[in-house]
């Protein structure tokens, strides 16, 4: 980076060079104007000096970042024989299957009647993942057939296949299977490790399915940086985040301490 010198009659001009030469952001090094005697100006005019170099991005001082702001969505509350359903629907590999998995683990040890219903009939081994992960808490694991009216139990999670917008049968299939199970809530299910825009594109493409509040998983796989950037894409209020791949254990509700420690770096609206 070479310092380039400006003259000029007056400092004013060689400014107005120095921002014509090097851009609005130059920096100035030096800058002197020798102003002659009045009675001699008509001679000898004056003369400014500058020198200056072009801005470098990092010199730039940037106002400093607003904080993201997200909401903590309450926990799933289940109550006594009420049979509490509640969907879980994301795009594939987002951690679904996982988040569920815990989540009806952290709730049998609680002493609740959970269940499981595994809608996912895309993926051969979905059901059988689903049913060796909560198999040890006691938790079972249904096909979608047997979601229906008679089905006694405290509480049903329910893990829906992956959904992508341009897979047309897949979609049509979880409408229709969230149409008859009506769910108390939906959770929309997004990695954290994904980008801003996949994140908002993710939001929008699938608000049709009704999710109310998102689960980010994969915390434990992004840094701070990545953590404010993907909170600053969810429009929806957050319901749990996990935070490993272990099933049971690492999952907790947004208004937990040990959830709020995942994403305390960030600026919460709570309210
Ligand atoms: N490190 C980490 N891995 C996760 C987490 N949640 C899920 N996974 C892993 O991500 C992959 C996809 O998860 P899965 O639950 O099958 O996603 P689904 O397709 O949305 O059901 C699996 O390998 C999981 O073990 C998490 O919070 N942290
Ligand atoms: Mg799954």
């Amino acid at each position: 980076m070479l310092a380039r010198r400006y003259e000029a009659p007056t400092l004013e001009q060689a400014l107005a060079r120095v921002r014509e030469d090097l851009g609005p952001e130059a920096v100035v090094l030096y800058a002197r104007e020798r102003k002659p005697p009045r009675w001699w100006r008509w001679l000898h005019p004056g003369r400014a000096e500058v020198i200056a170099v072009p801005a470098v991005e990092g010199q730039i001082p940037r106002p400093p970042e607003e904080p993201a702001t997200w909401r903590p969505a309450p926990p799933i509350r289940p109550s006594r024989g009420r049979c509490r359903r509640v969907a879980f629907v994301g795009p594939t590999g987002a951690g679904k299957t996982t988040a569920v998995a815990k989540l009806a683990c952290e709730f049998r040890l609680r002493g609740w009647d959970v269940h499981v219903v595994s809608a996912d009939t895309w993926r051969a081994a979905a059901q059988r993942q689903l049913a060796d992960s909560v198999r040890a808490a006691g938790v079972p694991v249904h096909p979608p057939s047997r979601l229906d009216r008679s089905m006694q139990a405290d509480l049903v999670l329910m893990d829906l296949p992956g959904v992508h917008p341009h897979l047309a049968d897949r979609w049509t299939a979880i409408r229709d299977f969230l149409d008859g199970a009506r769910p108390h809530e939906v959770h929309l299910v997004l990695s954290a490790s994904y980008a801003p825009a996949f994140l908002r594109r993710a939001q929008e493409d699938l608000r049709e399915l009704g999710a109310t509040r998102c689960v980010l998983t994969h915390l434990d796989e992004v840094g701070p940086e990545q953590v404010r950037s993907a909170l600053a894409a969810v429009l929806l209020p957050v319901s749990y985040v996990t935070y490993s791949p272990r099933v049971p254990g690492q999952v907790a509700s947004a208004r937990s301490r040990a959830g709020a420690r995942w994403l305390e770096a960030e600026a919460c609206s709570c309210g």
